[in-house]
C-alpha cells in the first residue's frame, strides 16, 4: 500500500513491534498526522512570535488598514487543510474497512473473556489454552464472547482491538507477520482485577503451531495425572470436589470415598469401587447416591469417554482415598 518515508518504521519510540499487516497502515497514518502537525506548528509559532514583536504597539505607530483582507491567502489556508483533512479521513476509512471486512479461509479461534482471564479454543482440534497460539502468515478470525461483563480484546503489536460485550458475538481478524511472543490485554475496565486480565499471544511457524495444538490435546502419560486432567476438562470439576479443588456441589466429593459403603437412593448400599464409579459415569441414575438424587442430575457420559479414560478417572478418584474432607 503506502510506502512513504516513515511507513517502514516498525518499532521504536512510539510503537511496540509491528507484528501484523494492520501495523503498517496504522503506523503510517499516525506518523503522517504527527508530521503534518509538526510541519504546521513550527512555522505558525515562529511567524506568531515574529509578528508579535514586529507589530507590537509603540508610541506613534499606526497600523496599516490594507492588510485586513487577502483573498488568495484565505483561499489557500482553507483549501489546503481541507484536502489534508479529507485525505486523513480517506486513509482512516480504508484502514477501518480493511479491519472490518473478514477475509475467507481463516484459521478460527473462539475467545472467551471472563472476569479476569482469557481462554482460547481452537476450531481445528478443540484444544483449549489460556495463551493464544497462532500460525504466522495466515488470516486469523476470532469469534469472541464474554461470560460476564464488558471486556475489550487488545493486541498492541497487531494494532488490533475490539470490545467484547456480553450476550453477543464479536469478530476480529488479523494477519500475523512476525514470530514471537506479544502482549494481550483487556483494555476496558472490568472490575477489581482488571489489571491482571493479561496474557500472551505467541506466533509460531506452521509446523510449531500444529505441534502446539496437538500437545494441547495430549493427555498426560501417568494414569492418575490423566484422570485429573480429564476431571478438569470433562466438566466433572464443575460439580465434584477432589483433592483441594473443584465445586462444593452439587455432586459428592471424591475425597475419602474409595472403598467405603455408599447408601443409594433405592435403599440399598454399594461399595465405592471400580464398578460403582464406572456405573456412576455411564448411568448415573442407576446408582444415584442417597441425598443427591434430587440434586441437579449428573449427565451420562456414555459415548463421550473411552474405556481408558474411565480407567484414568477411576485411578484419580482412587488416589483421593484418604483425601481431606470437603470444607463446608
Ligand atoms: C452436572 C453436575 C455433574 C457433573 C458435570 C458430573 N457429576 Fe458426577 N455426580 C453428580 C451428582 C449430582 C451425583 C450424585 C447422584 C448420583 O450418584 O448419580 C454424582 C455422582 C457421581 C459419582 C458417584 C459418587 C458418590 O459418592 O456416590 C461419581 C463417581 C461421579 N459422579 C463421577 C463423575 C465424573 C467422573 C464426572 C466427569 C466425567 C462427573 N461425575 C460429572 C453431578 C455431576
Ligand atoms: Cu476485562
Amino acid at each position: 500500500m503506502n510506502s512513504l518515508i516513515l511507513a517502514d518504521i516498525s518499532e521504536g519510540f512510539w510503537f511496540p513491534p509491528a507484528a501484523s499487516t494492520f501495523a503498517k497502515q496504522v503506523d503510517f497514518l499516525y506518523y503522517a498526522i504527527l508530521w503534518i502537525s509538526i510541519i504546521f506548528f513550527i512555522p505558525i509559532v515562529i511567524a506568531m512570535i515574529y509578528f508579535m514583536v514586529k507589530y507590537r504597539q509603540r508610541p506613534g505607530y499606526k497600523g496599516s488598514p490594507e492588510a485586513l483582507h487577502n483573498t488568495p491567502l484565505e483561499i489557500t489556508w482553507t483549501v489546503v487543510p481541507s484536502f489534508i483533512a479529507i485525505w486523513i479521513f480517506w486513509e482512516g476509512a480504508v484502514g477501518y474497512l480493511d479491519m472490518a471486512i473478514i477475509p475467507d479461509d481463516t484459521v478460527d479461534v473462539a475467545v472467551y473473556a471472563a472476569k479476569w482471564n482469557w481462554n482460547f479454543k481452537y476450531k481445528e482440534n478443540g484444544a483449549e489454552s489460556p495463551i493464544l497460539y497462532l500460525p504466522i502468515d495466515k488470516d486469523i478470525k476470532l469469534t469472541m464472547q464474554s461470560k460476564d461483563v464488558l471486556h475489550s480484546f487488545f493486541i498492541p503489536a497487531f494494532r488490533a482491538k475490539r470490545d467484547v460485550v456480553p450476550g453477543r458475538y464479536h469478530y476480529l481478524w488479523f494477519h500475523p507477520t512476525r514470530e514471537g511472543v506479544f502482549d494481550l490485554f483487556c483494555t476496558e475496565y472490568c472490575g477489581d482485577n482488571h489489571s491482571t486480565m493479561i496474557t500472551k499471544v505467541q506466533v509460531l511457524s506452521d509446523e510449531k503451531y500444529k505441534a502446539k495444538l496437538a500437545e494441547l490435546v495430549k493427555e498426560p502419560e501417568d494414569i492418575v495425572e490423566r484422570g485429573k486432567w480429564l476431571y478438569e476438562r470433562k466438566a466433572c470439576k464443575g460439580c465434584h470436589y477432589a483433592g483441594t479443588e473443584g465445586a462444593k456441589g452439587p455432586g459428592p466429593s471424591y475425597n475419602g470415598s474409595w472403598g467405603k459403603k455408599v447408601p443409594l437412593a433405592n435403599g440399598t448400599e454399594v461399595t465405592f469401587d471400580e464398578n460403582y464409579v464406572k456405573t456412576s459415569i455411564l448411568n448415573p441414575m442407576e446408582a444415584a447416591r442417597k441425598g443427591y438424587e434430587t440434586a441437579s442430575a449428573m449427565p451420562s457420559y456414555k459415548g463421550q469417554l473411552k474405556d481408558e479414560q474411565i480407567d484414568a478417572l477411576i485411578a484419580f478418584i482412587r488416589s483421593l482415598e484418604s483425601g481431606p474432607a470437603r470444607p463446608k
